[in-house]
C-alpha cells in the first residue's frame, strides 16, 4: 500500500509591478509558476488564502501538493506575472527542487526464523539486498503480535544490537521478542531519501 504523504513544496512570490493608469490600477495581472518542466502554469494566489498571507499585496504564493507517481530532480521553480495583454514578466526564483513520491520496491526473500538455543527470545531476520536503489536510506523492522497486512499506523522497532539499518548492504538482523510462546509477526521495508516507504 502507498500511503499518501502530506508533503506541499511551498514555492514562491512574485512582487507586482503594475503601474496605475490615469490613477486607476491596472487589471491586476495573474501569476503563475513551473517547477521546470514536470508542472507548468500552476496557479500563484494573491487573495490571502491557499497559503497567502496578506491579500494584494503582489506578493503571491502558490503550492503544489506532491502525488503518486511524482519524480523531479533538481527542477528550478520559475514564477512569472501575466499582465492583461498575455505578456509573461519572468521573475525566476533561483531554487531548486527534487520531488519523490515513487517508493522503493517491495523487498524480496523476507525470511523470520527461530534463532537455535536461544530460549526462544531471538528471531533472525533476512531478507535480499535489493540491487539499483540510488535513493536508499534505510530499512525499517516492524515486530507485530499479529499478521501484518498494511503498515499504517506501525511503528518500527529500533534495531537491536550492532547493525546498521542505514546500509544498503547489511541484510539481516535479530530481533528480539519480548515474551515466549506468542506468535510474532515481521516485515522488513526499505525507505528512501524522500521518505517513501516500499510496501510489504
Ligand atoms: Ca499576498
Ligand atoms: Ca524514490
Amino acid at each position: 500500500m502507498w500511503i499518501e504523504r502530506v508533503w506541499m513544496a511551498k514555492i514562491a512570490s512574485c512582487r507586482e509591478t503594475q503601474p496605475k493608469r490615469n490613477g486607476i490600477a491596472a487589471k491586476r495581472a495573474i501569476a503563475r509558476f513551473d517547477i521546470g518542466d514536470f508542472k507548468t502554469d500552476l496557479p500563484m494566489y494573491d487573495d490571502g488564502t491557499r497559503g497567502d498571507e496578506k491579500a494584494n499585496d503582489g506578493i503571491y504564493i502558490g503550492s503544489y501538493k506532491v502525488v503518486k507517481g511524482d519524480f523531479t530532480k533538481s527542477a528550478r521553480i520559475t514564477g512569472y506575472l501575466i499582465n492583461k495583454n498575455g505578456n509573461k514578466s519572468f521573475n525566476t526564483i533561483f531554487e531548486r527542487v527534487d520531488i519523490d513520491s515513487i517508493p522503493p520496491d517491495p523487498l524480496t526473500g523476507v525470511k523470520a526464523i527461530d534463532k537455535p538455543d536461544d530460549q526462544g527470545f531471538w528471531i533472525l531476520l533476512s531478507w535480499d539486498i535489493p540491487k539499483f536503489f540510488e535513493d536508499f536510506d534505510h530499512y525499517n523492522i516492524y515486530r507485530e503480535p499479529s499478521p501484518i497486512t498494511s503498515l499504517l499506523g506501525l511503528t518500527p522497532i529500533s534495531s537491536s544490537g550492532m547493525i546498521n539499518l542505514e546500509l544498503l548492504s547489511t541484510n539481516n538482523v535479530e530481533v528480539n521478542v519480548p515474551s515466549n510462546g506468542i506468535n510474532y509477526f515481521f516485515a522488513v521495508t526499505a525507505v528512501d531519501k524522500a521518505g517513501n516507504k516500499s510496501t510489504i
